[in-house]
């Protein structure tokens, strides 16, 4: 993997993310593109921008990815030995001349939108700076997620930004989202006074790549305002010793769990079985 698995969790735990990690050969990214360009195809790419979740669950294509011996090799170094797949969602931001004016926006957005056709027509799908376990209605134990590039993902397209060493701080406040075009479903923000951009980092990586985040780690990314697509395989990732909790502020829940990687003694989830 280029760095040694210590010291991935050793930077990992400092900074709360690696970034530009080597994951699929060339023959393997095709696979993966030829795979997501027929499900354009079949289902629009105003579906696949944003709704193509959990998946794994229906696609082997899509479980290899995210079982890949490269990507395990890297959680393990950080979870250990036994991990749960937790969630999965390809997030794509299409060129600007293909995204539709509703491509990324979430529901509350249209609400407010329609009759507004013309201010509708200028916004671009981004990501309001979050934390990941704002979503996540869990306990024991850190969500990794990963970022695996099916693109490359420039500035330009709209690459993840990060604020290294943001996990420390614990969970932060959140809010509605201020701007039209957040492609969070729940459509919320870290007010921007909590979040330190002087310090923000862009995560580059090339088709094939793979970033990884700490579920506490601040992040977000910008519009694509270029001709280029980027879309990315996102997949979370939890010891299984982590459990779910009722949490109203953290209402996720967990419908698509598989064990990828040793074994689950504790059986908080219930996972179901694939469709494969
Ligand atoms: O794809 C992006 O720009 C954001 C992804 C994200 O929020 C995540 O991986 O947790």
């Amino acid at each position: 993997m280029g760095l040694e698995r210590a010291e991935v969790k050793t930077l990992y735990e400092k900074e709360g993310y690696v970034t530009g990690i080597p994951i699929l050969s060339p023959e393997e990214l095709q696979q993966a593109r030829d795979a997501f360009a027929e499900l354009e195809r079949k289902f629009g790419v105003d579906y696949t921008a944003y709704s193509l979740h959990n998946v794994h669950m229906k696609y082997s294509w899509v479980m290899a990815l995210a079982k890949h011996p490269r990507v395990l090799e890297v959680i393990t170094a950080v979870l250990g030995p036994d991990v749960l797949l937790l969630d999965s969602r390809f997030i794509c931001k299409y060129p600007v001349s293909k995204q539709s004016k509703t491509q990324g926006s979430n529901q509350e957005d249209e609400d407010q939108k329609n009759g507004s056709e013309e201010e509708s027509d200028s916004i671009l799908p981004y990501v309001a700076w979050h934390q990941d376990m704002k979503y996540w209605g869990l306990d024991g134990g850190p969500v990794v997620s990963v970022w695996l590039a099916l693109d490359d993902s420039q500035e330009e397209n709209g690459a993840l930004q990060v604020i290294p060493g943001s996990h420390c701080s614990g969970l932060l406040p959140h809010r509605q989202a201020k701007l039209s075009g957040n492609m969070l479903s729940v459509n919320q923000e870290i007010p921007e006074e909590l979040v330190e951009k002087e310090k923000a980092l862009l995560c580059p990586l090339f088709a094939g790549q793979m970033s990884i985040h700490d579920g506490l780690l601040v992040h977000g990314s910008d519009p694509n305002t270029s001709g280029k697509r980027r879309c990315g395989f996102v997949i979370r990732y939890v010891p299984t010793e982590a459990y779910p909790i009722q949490d109203p502020e953290r209402p996720r829940c967990f419908h698509a769990t598989v064990v990828v990687s040793g074994h689950d003694k504790y059986n908080h989830f219930s996972s179901q079985k694939p469709e494969l």
